[in-house]
């Protein structure tokens, strides 16, 4: 299928989607919600895709929400509708993993995107800000939820109150990214890395998502509880008699997904 805003590509069992809107530094309009959400429900459908990376530019992630398509909207517009809220319904639609391979900008949005992720690798080019603030308004995408969440009070409240930037390397330290790596190998590493996830048993990986994503959601005794709960499922799976046997048995696992 082809996209207005997106390239989408597969490689083996990893679909890749690149944002593409350079002469916008890929700003997030109405169209490239839609462009996503069908990309995501695809990926999601195909039970040959076992993992997705989302990109942008070298030069930009994503600049932020379209501003000039927000600049004329008002509470009408954007209440009526349930702007953006399409975001949510992809999250909670992908069951499966997605790496978000961050160069450049990821600013407002575009942050706020990257962090929907199940983690980011960040090139060293990388730089993160909800600059909403300077525009005279606040995150609307999870921006103040899930970056303080990542990098505590301290970072959050003043990037959200000053608008500043965070470079890759603070963006690591600070827990935002999972790793860093040159500019040029940013691509060539998430896919080395989304083949990992994709050739793994379907069911575990599922689960491993769930799990970690629980953290965000319960208390420690009750997500302890559910992680123990999904351990026990999983050893009603074939996949685990398979894993555990072929470690045994010194040979890879074959999978079935059951
Ligand atoms: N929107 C629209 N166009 C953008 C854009 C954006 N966010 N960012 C850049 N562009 C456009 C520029 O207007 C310019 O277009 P032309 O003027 O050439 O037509 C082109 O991209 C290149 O940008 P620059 O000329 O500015 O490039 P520079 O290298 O000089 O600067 C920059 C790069 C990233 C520092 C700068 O472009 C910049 O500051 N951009 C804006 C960053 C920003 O403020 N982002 C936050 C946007 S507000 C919602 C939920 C969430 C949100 C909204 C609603 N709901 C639940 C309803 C989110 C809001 C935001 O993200």
């Amino acid at each position: 299928m082809a996209y207005e805003t997106l390239i989408v590509e597969q490689h083996g069992a990893v679909t890749l989607v690149t944002l593409n809107r350079p002469k916008a530094l890929n700003a997030l309009n109405a169209q490239v919600l839609a462009d996503l959400e069908a990309a995501f429900a695809a990926f999601e459908a195909d039970a040959g895709q076992g993992c997705l990376v989302l990109t942008g530019s070298e030069k930009a992630f994503a600049a932020g929400a379209d501003i000039k398509e927000m600049q004329p909207q008002g509470f009408a517009e954007m209440y009526g509708p349930d702007k953006f809220a399409g975001y949510d319904r992809m999250l909670r639609a992908t069951s499966k993993p997605w790496i978000a391979a961050v160069s450049g900008y990821a600013l407002g949005g575009g942050c706020e995107l990257a962090m929907m992720a199940d983690y980011i690798l960040a090139a060293d080019t990388a730089k993160f800000g909800q600059p909403e603030i300077t525009l005279g308004t606040a995150p609307g995408m999870g921006g103040s939820q899930r970056l303080t969440r990542a990098v505590g009070k301290a970072k959050a409240m003043q990037m959200c109150l000053t608008g500043r930037m965070m470079g890759a390397e603070e963006a690591e330290r600070a827990g935002l990214v999972a790793e860093i790596v040159p500019a040029a190998k940013l691509i060539e590493t998430a896919l080395a890395q989304a083949a990992t996830i994709a050739g793994l048993g379907p069911l575990a990986v599922k689960a491993n998502k769930e799990l970690v994503n629980a953290a965000f959601e319960t208390s420690l005794s009750e997500g302890v509880r559910f992680e123990r709960r999904m351990f026990f499922g999983l050893a009603a799976s074939q996949d685990k008699q398979e894993g555990m046997a072929a470690f045994i048995e010194k040979r890879k696992p074959s999978w079935t997904g059951k």
